[in-house]
């Protein structure tokens, strides 16, 4: 594996609490990866109190990132150390030591069997009996992966078994634990969507890739300063407007999670283009029912895309309804 060296090596101290022997480290293929960053399989020997070989997912830089996407994983690593949830991913280990000498900067993280919700959900849909997808749209992941085929990936996932409307409950309400938990110890994720949810065996969702997380401020909001990366079509009317995040932000990107959960990995606003979203938005427009959708389901969804950021549910309140949706069996 040709791994990139940091940007910037004066950035990364080593931290004796986290910091993992390389030796110990056997990279593997690769999970995926993104404009700067990339996700390894590896295999772990004695990490985390676990005796042996343990399977973990690597995080690191790509040739040609800079130092904001350094910051940005430094930050990610920093988050992590903070938090200890079922329904979050969990730090292993970092490889800091060595940096300075051109060694990249390795972030070590449980492996979800499963990869990213969004994948999962879109594989689910490949189980049904007919074969046929519940949205029209075209698969824009299998198009690249088919137009580029990448040597050495990883060997693809099994589909796993169509997702039942009872599992998209069980989906959301880990979800909404996991985020509970966020909110309650004032981190704001930003960047919450099913392709920042992992899938580990059991179905169980760990909520990941905190690159753009944040703690909050005092008044518990978190005003973006610079531009950068945007997931536009999940962010709420008022970090679109004026970069205020809240956890009420993080409750409007649900809101579009919950969305892609029904439709089982669809796009958001479909043949929306991103810059005429936010009029769109302001003139009162939202996403109509999917088909498939009940109208509770649908009417939470609304909730958490409510204008007023004071009128949607936290998280505890969508913990609690998706709780007892679950129990009545809806
Ligand atoms: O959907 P996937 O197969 O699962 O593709 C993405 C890719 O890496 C880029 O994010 C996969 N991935 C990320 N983190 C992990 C992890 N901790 N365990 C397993 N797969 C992961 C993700």
């Amino acid at each position: 594996q040709r791994l990139a060296p940091v940007p910037d090596a004066a950035f990364v101290a080593p931290d004796p609490r986290w910091e993992f022997p390389r030796k110990q480290l056997t990279l593997e293929q690769p999970l995926g990866e993104g404009e700067f960053g990339r996700v390894l399989r590896a295999r772990a020997l004695n990490i985390a109190g676990h005796s042996g070989y343990t399977t973990v997912a690597v995080k690191t830089l790509k040739d040609g990132a800079c130092a904001g996407e350094l910051a940005d994983l430094l930050s990610e690593f920093a988050l992590l150390q903070q938090v200890r949830h079922p329904n979050v991913v969990r730090l292993l280990g970092a490889c800091s030591a060595g940096c300075a000498a051109g060694e990249p900067f390795l972030l070590i993280i449980e492996f979800a069997e499963h990869g990213s919700l969004r994948s999962y959900l879109r594989r689910s849909r490949h189980a049904e009996s007919d074969g046929a997808l519940p949205c029209s749209e075209p698969d824009a992941l299998a198009l690249a992966h088919a137009a580029a085929p990448r040597p050495r990936a990883a060997p693809p996932r099994r589909a796993p078994p169509p997702a039942t409307p009872r599992d998209v409950l069980g989906f959301a309400w880990q979800i909404a634990k996991g985020m509970a938990y966020l909110s309650d110890i004032k981190l704001i994720h930003r960047d919450l969507a099913a392709r920042n949810v992992l899938v580990a065996e059991g179905g169980i969702c760990k909520i990941s890739d905190f690159g753009l997380t944040r703690d909050v401020y005092e008044d518990d909001t978190y005003m973006k300063r610079s531009k950068g990366r945007v997931p536009v079509k999940w962010m709420s009317l008022e970090s679109l407007a004026d970069h205020m995040y809240t956890s009420k932000s993080d409750v409007w990107s649900f809101g579009v999670l919950l969305w892609e959960l029904v439709t089982l990995g669809a796009s958001p606003y479909p043949g929306v283009a991103v810059h005429n979203l936010f009029h769109l938005l302001k003139t009162g427009y939202r996403m109509q029912r999917p088909e498939n959708c009940s109208p509770a389901l649908y009417r939470l969804m609304r909730l958490c895309w409510h204008e007023n950021p004071d009128e949607r549910p936290t998280f505890k309140e969508l913990m609690a309804i998706f709780e007892k949706m679950l129990e009545d069996g809806v």
